[in-house]
Formats: structure tokens, C-alpha cells, sequence
């Protein structure tokens, strides 16, 4: 657990003062919370993705080439991106199968 409020209090420390965002996704069999993630155009955009499941599980969007990496149970990461168009663009769980068991989401870019 320290480990997540260290990366909590990282997201916060850089995350001021600019056009910033921190969204924290929890993964889990077989969703991810939220699934709708809004984000206006040129903001910076920090998913930070918690793995809440008994599963492995990871984040992509290919439109905007995001791949976050996969994370084991109880395992977090965190990945930034500035998305640069605007947009309703899907993100998934890339292990085989999870996509089509409902981890799936919209990111909304506007
Ligand atoms: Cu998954």
C-alpha cells in the first residue's frame, strides 16, 4: 500500500500547476473502473492502473498507441500521455480473451 500512496503523492507533486490530469483504473475480472475516462485535448492525461483482480491485466489504446504494460495482482503502474486529437477512442485488456469478457472502455478525448 505504500507503495500506491507514494505514486499518489508523485501524480499530485508533478501534476500541479500544469493542464494535468490523474485518473486511477482499476482492473478486475472482468472490467475496468471507470470505464469512461474524459480528458480535454492537450491536457496531460496519468493513468494510473491498479490490478484489483486474481488475473493479469493491462491497459491499450491503439489509436493513440498506448500500451500499458501488464501488471500482476495487486501490482500498479502508471503511464502519461498527452492525447493530441479529439475523440471517443476504445481501451482494452489485451490478454486473450478479457476484451471480449467486458474489459473494455471509452476514453473521451475533448
Ligand atoms: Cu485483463
Amino acid at each position: 500500500m505504500w507503495i500506491r500512496m507514494a505514486l499518489m503523492a508523485l501524480c499530485t507533486l508533478f501534476g500541479s500547476g500544469t493542464l494535468a490530469k490523474t485518473v486511477e483504473v482499476t482492473a478486475k475480472e472482468f472490467a475496468f473502473v471507470p470505464e469512461t475516462i474524459s480528458v480535454q485535448q492537450g491536457e496531460r492525461l496519468t493513468i494510473v492502473l491498479a490490478n484489483e483482480g486474481a488475473l493479469s491485466h493491462n491497459l491499450h489504446i491503439p489509436e493513440l498507441d498506448v500500451e500499458i504494460e501488464t501488471i500482476q495482482t495487486d501490482g500498479m503502474t502508471r503511464h502519461s500521455f498527452t492525447p493530441d486529437e479529439t475523440g471517443t477512442f476504445d481501451f482494452f485488456c489485451a490478454v486473450p480473451g478479457h476484451k471480449q469478457a467486458g474489459m473494455r472502455g471509452i476514453l473521451r478525448v475533448e
